[in-house]
C-alpha cells in the first residue's frame, strides 16, 4: 500500500534545486513518486510505509542542503 507525504521546504531559490530534490528523493528506495512544486515551496512524495516514513524525506532534503518545515 503505498502512502503520500506532503512536506514542505525551504531554501530554493532555483528551479534546477527541486530538480535535485526530486532526483535525491527518487534515489530512495521505496518512493514511487515524487514531486516538488518550487512556488509552493512543496513536496509530494508517494512512497511505500514499510520500507520509508516522513522522518527519512526530513533527513534526505536536509542532507542535500535544504529545510523542511516539520509539521505537528
Ligand atoms: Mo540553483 Mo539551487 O543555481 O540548490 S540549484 S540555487
Amino acid at each position: 500500500k503505498v502512502k503520500e507525504a506532503s512536506i514542505q521546504i525551504t531554501g530554493m531559490t532555483c528551479a534546477a534545486c527541486a530538480t535535485r530534490i526530486e532526483k535525491g528523493l527518487n534515489k530512495m528506495d521505496g518512493v514511487e513518486q515524487v514531486s516538488v512544486n518550487l512556488a509552493l515551496e512543496k513536496s509530494s512524495i508517494k512512497y511505500d510505509p514499510s520500507k520509508l516514513s516522513e522522518a527519512d524525506f526530513e533527513k534526505k532534503i536536509e542532507a542535500l542542503g535544504y529545510g523542511v518545515v516539520k509539521q505537528k
